[in-house]
């Protein structure tokens, strides 16, 4: 709700649940009474801790297209409801990336920052992720784009903005943070490289893949969703988990639109991409996703593989089976994107509802 008023159904829908999932938080109906009236004299609420927390790793079993969620109970809440102003949001999202990155033992970790309340709405982050990497169209001798072409259009509202790229523009230049306030203005940040954790790719049997000069980060943080819990907007509340090597390695550095190294790769691997039934792209998206864990490891840095993943996730259906609850999940987004057909996720349907609380897109105007 863009005027901050919490909405009262969904208070008491959340309150429920929370207090059957929680039997030692005391009675609902009393702390129930007490949300009304709190809605009806400021028109919103403010969340115990215990409910924050909650509310934000039952946000995560609720995603349907994420395939991490057996461990959604362990996930960390680091509440900063009382933090509104930019330069403030900047620097926790910093300490976020500290804590989560954890010396490459990546802890799944959530940063909630103000939330929407009446005539004052909490503060946003424009980024999709707290690290991404700039986009610069057509501008290699080749007219080929450097970096990654999917943040062209931010690194341009960015670069208006008056962010300065590298003197020697990269193909993995890390772009500011941009976050506003309650009044909306667009303020930037850069993010100190320490960090930044990143991670070099090179390949367990070719030498020659660390030419390539690759890397990817190590914590993916999405920043760009709102968490809504019981009727309440927290539109700036960055969280993370690992990487699936699939993500980097069948999408991020593959797909077309994005970094598309599979024709690099293919002509250093010496395959036949004169006919597609060679399979040439599907043999280069192997030794790809074979770096991209290679790497993680070597680094010390926590990352899956879509076999374990998967057997993960089915896992976790299990759980919650047993728990009496219903697990919504997509079909086309659980599935990874390479060998399908060879994790147990693909096999099967899902249930297809629609749980809050809940992670929200926000339609970024600068994606
Ligand atoms: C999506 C894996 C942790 C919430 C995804 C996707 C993967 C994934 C593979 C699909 C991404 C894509 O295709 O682009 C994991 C793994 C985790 C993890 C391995 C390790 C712990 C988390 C955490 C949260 C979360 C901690 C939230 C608290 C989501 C959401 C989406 C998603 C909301 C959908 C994003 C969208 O709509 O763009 N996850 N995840 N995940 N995950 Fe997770
Ligand atoms: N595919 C995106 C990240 C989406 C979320 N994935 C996670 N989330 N693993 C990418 O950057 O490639 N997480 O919270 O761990």
């Amino acid at each position: 709700r863009p005027d901050g008023v919490a909405d009262v159904d969904e208070a008491v829908e959340f309150l429920e649940l929370f207090h059957a999932e929680n039997p030692g938080a005391g009675p609902a109906a009393k702390r129930i009474a007490w949300v009304r009236a709190e809605i009806e004299l400021t028109g919103s609420y403010r969340h115990t801790t215990a409910e924050l927390a909650h509310g934000a790793r039952v946000a995560w079993r609720n995603s349907a297209r994420c395939i991490g969620r057996l461990y959604w109970r362990s996930m960390r809440v680091r509440d900063m409801r009382a933090v509104h102003h930019p330069v403030e949001v900047a620097k926790q999202c910093e300490q976020h990336l500290r804590l989560a990155t954890n010396g490459g033992r990546i802890r799944p970790l959530i940063t909630i920052f103000a939330p929407d309340a009446p005539g004052r709405p909490g503060p946003r982050i424009w980024n999709e992720q707290l690290i991404r990497y700039a986009g610069y169209p057509a501008a290699t001798e080749g007219g080929r784009p450097l970096g990654d072409p999917r943040y062209a259009a931010f690194t341009a509202a960015v670069t208006k903005l008056g962010w300065r790229p590298p003197a020697r523009r990269g193909g993995f230049d890390v772009l500011p943070l941009v976050v506003s306030g309650p009044d909306g203005r667009p303020r930037l940040f850069t993010l100190p490289p320490d960090v930044v954790a990143e991670v070099k790719l090179t390949h367990p049997e070719y030498p020659w893949f660390a030419e390539l000069g690759l890397r990817w980060h190590a914590v993916p943080t999405i920043s760009s969703m709102r968490l809504r819990v019981g009727g309440v907007d927290y539109p700036a509340a960055p969280f993370n988990g690992w990487y699936l090597g699939t993500e980097i390695g069948a999408r991020n550095l593959a797909d077309h639109d994005r970094y598309d190294l599979l024709p690099v790769l293919a002509a250093r691997l010496g395959l036949d991409t004169s006919r597609e039934t060679t399979l040439w792209r599907d043999r280069a998206l192997v030794e790809l996703n074979i770096a991209v864990l290679h790497s993680f490891a070597e680094a010390g840095v926590t990352i899956s593989d879509h076999h374990t993943e998967s057997a993960r996730f089915l896992k976790h259906l299990e759980r919650e089976e047993s728990a009496g609850r219903r697990c919504p999940a997509d079909w086309s987004w659980i599935v990874p994107p390479m060998s399908g057909g060879q994790t147990p996720v693909f096999h099967r349907y899902y249930d297809t509802d629609h749980l809050r609380p809940e992670f929200v897109a926000d339609d970024d105007a600068t994606r």
